[in-house]
């Protein structure tokens, strides 16, 4: 992996500064969670922040970005009010999807965030779906789409690289590989454990980044980036990076040894980043501890927009559901009887079975 020079002083510190925030506020989301405050699941990505942050600078406010369950960290990143992610943790009206997503499904669309997604793999085809539409208008909007080392074992991993390939779609596709699929390593989930190569056999070129160094991951998605939008093919990339924490915060980590992560809390990216930024005279190191302090309250200022936010009145339940009436041929309905839910009732209506 390439040595590069810094960006600019103020980028530098820019980047600097979103990941410190992102940590900040990880390390609330989940002692919020320990008290409570947050409904359902909670994916930290702390030791991820870099390939977030070198990812997401290195693409256009056009661009198009889809991500997994682990993903607080790139809405910030695109620009989501850390009060907003919060609040959406918390399940309050102010939170991003209104509390309705809860962490694992942050959505933002000004941003072009495109989620936020639960079902591991499910996002592939939905991001060869983005590249087919930007194909079809003859636009330049680019999609980068960032996966687990393990949802590369999936179906959809190779059908999406084949018709990626195939249409040659402007999509690069980024393998995060913190090396665990829940509590399973690397080694003993994937027969080839190179990740950039996965993709070859379909016709999808790889490429590697330290994803533990922000300015090589923003380097080499710059030009995974380029290679997408201007020669219009995708791209393969494989961050490699680290999760310190648990997959979620229900986990024993029984998988690996404490000393395995205090090896890799070495090269804690913002550490790291941080230690380049002093040596290189961008920051001192008062400057340092005082773009710490602005981001811990940047996270406590979330906290607190996010307990200040009602929760939403149970009357607006079936507010944003969209599918009504005759349409329905589910389980579950909702029709213009009302907002009660019909379990399996005949609704009737045109075409109801
Ligand atoms: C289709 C599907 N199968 C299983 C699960 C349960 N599950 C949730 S996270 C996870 C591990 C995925 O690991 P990886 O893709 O490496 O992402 P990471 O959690 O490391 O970010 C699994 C198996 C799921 N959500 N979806």
């Amino acid at each position: 992996m390439a040595d590069h020079p810094l960006p600019e002083p103020d980028v530098a510190r820019e980047w600097f500064e979103a990941m410190l925030l992102i940590r900040h506020f990880e390390e609330r989301a989940g002692e919020q969670y320990a008290r409570a405050k947050v409904g359902g699941f909670l994916h930290l990505a702390i030791g991820e922040e870099a390939s977030m942050v070198g990812t997401v600078r290195a693409m256009r406010d056009t661009d198009y970005l889809i991500s997994t369950y682990r993903s607080h960290g790139q809405t910030i990143a695109r620009g989501t009010p850390p009060g907003k992610v919060m609040a959406e943790l918390f399940g309050r009206v102010d939170g991003l999807c209104h509390g309705r997503g809860g962490s694992m499904h942050m959505f933002d669309l000004p941003r072009r965030f495109m989620g936020g997604y639960g079902i591991v793999g499910g996002n592939l085809p939905i991001a060869a779906g983005f590249g087919l539409a930007a194909d079809y208008l003859g636009n330049e909007d680019a999609t980068v789409c960032q996966f687990g080392d393990g949802a590369s074992n999936q179906g959809t991993f190779g059908e999406t690289m084949n018709l990626a390939a195939l249409w040659s779609l402007p999509v690069v596709f980024m393998v995060t590989n913190n090396r665990f699929g829940m509590g399973t390593a690397l080694e003993r989930h994937s027969a080839v454990t190179d990740l950039q190569v996965k993709g070859e056999g379909y016709g999808v070129p790889g490429m590697e980044c330290d994803g533990m160094d922000v300015v090589d991951t923003f380097h080499v998605t710059t030009e995974a980036l380029r290679i997408a939008r201007e020669e219009r093919r995708p791209v393969l990339v494989e961050a490699m990076t680290y999760r310190f924490r648990g997959h979620s915060m229900a986990d024993p980590e029984e998988y690996r040894t404490k000393d395995e992560v205090e090896e890799w809390r070495k090269r804690d990216p913002i550490i790291t980043f941080g230690d380049r930024l002093v040596a290189e005279g961008v920051i001192t190191e008062d400057e340092r501890a005082e773009l710490d302090a602005t981001a811990q309250q940047a996270a406590d200022d979330a906290v607190a927009f996010a307990d200040a936010s009602p929760v939403p009145e149970p009357g607006s339940l079936y507010d944003d559901v969209y599918v009504l009436g005759g349409q329905v041929h589910g389980w579950y309905s909702v029709d213009e009887r009302g907002a009660g839910v019909r379990r399996g009732e005949d609704i009737g209506g045109e075409g109801h079975r």
